[in-house]
């Protein structure tokens, strides 16, 4: 079924508003304001946009270290997240957690695990709950191609195949974990395929296409919805900036310039924004229009994160959990 321009312009404008965060995180991030690692989600706006347009407000998801885009395509609140990021009392996680450890039930943020594979479990306990509660909500688990090399994903999948949960794994296959490229830790191109197809839907496709990721993530959860069970999705894309930090920070030598290069022709951002701008869904007009108002969208959420108060020692103390 193909999607209203309205929806269309929707999923651009997720897109834009995430890279243009992203962009203003990495021009300050060597002010050392924002005492958290960052670690950033150029090049793979499609594959967080395209699933959470798939999700309700109360479905839940799970992310991991590259956390930013799934926080703000779910619906969180972009003053709270730069308030996490400078570590105040305002941020989303009440400036205890940084970057890598944003929450914001309210719109089904559950949490973002800076353990590699560790929100993966967490997901699918998750989708145990809805299923033993009978709610017809459902729960989604990003992480990356470096996750799924952790024993967690096989033990999840395993026991949400058993139980028939409502959960969708989402594998960001950007190629790389850290300085590793996937080559040289998966044994040929078998992620996908341990998805085990006759058991549960999985499909490999491109995720730098956000109407594809749309397209595949709404088969999945109206699957789980209807009580079918799991879905895997490897959604191939680029990290387009290094690991963490800033481009600066990056050690250099470890990817081909060339490679960098070609995958940032394929900017998911720019190559949709083409594309509509080619078929009429998107003029100057709206466009400009659009990069105005996130411009003053992100200037206010910086002076608001600068001018919060920062936690006190007494904070400590506040909001633990103790049974
Ligand atoms: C259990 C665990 N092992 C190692 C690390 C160090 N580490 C942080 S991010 C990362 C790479 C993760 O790669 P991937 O899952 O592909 O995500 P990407 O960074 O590519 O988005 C590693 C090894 C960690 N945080 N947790």
């Amino acid at each position: 079924m193909s999607l209203a321009a309205a929806a269309r312009r929707g999923l651009w404008r997720t897109m834009l508003r995430i890279r243009r965060v992203q962009e203003r995180i990495e021009s300050e991030y060597l002010k050392d304001e924002m005492k958290t690692p960052v670690h950033l989600y150029i090049g793979q706006e499609a594959i967080a946009t395209g699933v959470c347009a798939a999700l309700r407000t109360d479905d839940a998801i799970n992310s991991n270290h590259r956390s930013h885009g799934h926080y703000l395509a779910k619906g969180g609140d972009l003053p709270a997240m730069m308030a996490e990021l400078f570590c105040r009392k305002t941020g989303c996680s009440k400036g205890y957690g940084g970057s890598m450890h944003l929450v914001d039930v309210a719109h089904g943020n559950m949490g973002t695990s800076a353990i590699v594979g560790g929100g993966i479990p967490i997901g699918t306990g998750q989708g145990l709950a809805f299923q033993m509660r009978k709610l017809d909500r459902v729960s989604v688990v990003f992480f990356g191609d470096g996750a799924a090399d952790e024993g967690t994903f096989y033990e999840s999948l395993n026991f949400a195949l058993l139980k028939k949960l409502p959960v969708v794994y989402v594998m960001e296959n950007n190629g790389w974990a850290v300085c590793s490229p996937t080559a040289t830790r998966h044994c040929g191109d078998n992620v996908f395929h341990k998805g085990a197809t006759d058991r549960l839907f999985s499909a490999k496709i491109d995720g730098n296409d956000p109407e594809l990721v749309f397209a595949t993530a709404q088969k999945a959860v109206e699957r789980a919805r209807r009580g079918e069970g799991p879905s895997f999705i490897e959604c191939v894309t680029y990290r387009i900036l290094g690991h963490a930090g800033c481009v600066t920070q990056d050690p250099k030598g470890y990817r081909d310039p060339a490679e960098i290069e070609a995958w940032r022709e394929r900017c998911p951002v720019c190559a949709y924004q083409a594309k509509l701008l080619a078929e009429g869904v998107l003029d100057e007009q709206v466009l400009n229009a659009t990069e105005t108002m996130i411009a003053a969208e992100i200037d206010a959420a910086f002076d608001f994160a600068r001018q919060s108060p920062l936690p006190t020692a007494a904070d400590l103390h506040q909001n633990l959990f103790c049974e």
